[in-house]
């Protein structure tokens, strides 16, 4: 008991940095001065309360797979080819092409209602190793079998860059709304897309 107790003490001040760079470095980026929902969430920079995208971080590892980050699904692919990678000492996800570059490799994830009509932003950290490039994807089901896609993003860089684009939801009733992470070329298997801090948040 007394080990436990002395390592929870030890962990508070570094706990505290932490928050405190992650409320320093959301104001900067963001511009928005309520230090109090940083702090509150506890978050990485670049989610916020107001994340309408669960585990973006990728910080959390699915319960029964801890190869898949919670609340995430992986579309023609398997822990070999979508999975959780380590990221300066914290968790991001990696999609590497179908090693016989045959199918689609995607990570998923069905998003709450959106307003129809909305404007929305979507912001991620991302990386590619390869020649081609990782693609954010936001796809509308208007039944089960018709759907569209409505926003695509690709990026190419090799070094870790923040994205950002938007997209204004249908105004026609929509069944399920998805987020995809992939890449932009199925058959490259030297391909490799990084990806961490997805957000998704509703303009004002
Ligand atoms: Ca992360």
């Amino acid at each position: 008991m007394r080990t436990v107790w002395r390592s929870r003490y030890a962990a508070v001040p570094v706990l505290l940095f932490v928050l405190a760079g992650a409320f320093v470095t959301g104001c900067g980026k963001r511009g928005e001065p309520s230090g109090e929902t940083a702090l509150a969430s506890g978050q990485a920079p670049g989610e916020n309360t107001s994340n309408l995208v669960k585990n973006g971080s990728f910080e959390q590892p699915d319960d029964e797979d801890p190869t898949l980050p919670s609340g995430w699904r992986r579309s023609q692919a398997t822990k070999y080819t979508v999975a959780l990678i380590e990221r300066d000492g914290g968790r991001a996800v990696g999609i590497k092409a179908h090693p016989e570059g045959k199918m689609w490799q995607t990570l998923y994830q069905t998003l709450p209602s959106l307003s129809p009509g909305a404007e929305y932003r979507v912001g991620f950290e991302g990386r590619v190793t390869g020649d081609e490039g990782g693609r954010v994807t936001i796809v509308v089901w208007k039944s089960e079998k018709e759907k569209r896609r409505i926003a695509h993003y690709e990026f190419s860089n090799s070094d870790w860059q923040a994205h950002e684009f938007w997209f204004v939801m249908p105004t026609e009733p929509i069944n399920r709304v998805d987020i995809l992470v992939g890449q932009n070329d199925y058959k490259n298997p030297r391909l490799v897309v990084e990806c961490d801090e997805i957000a998704l948040q509703q303009m004002e």
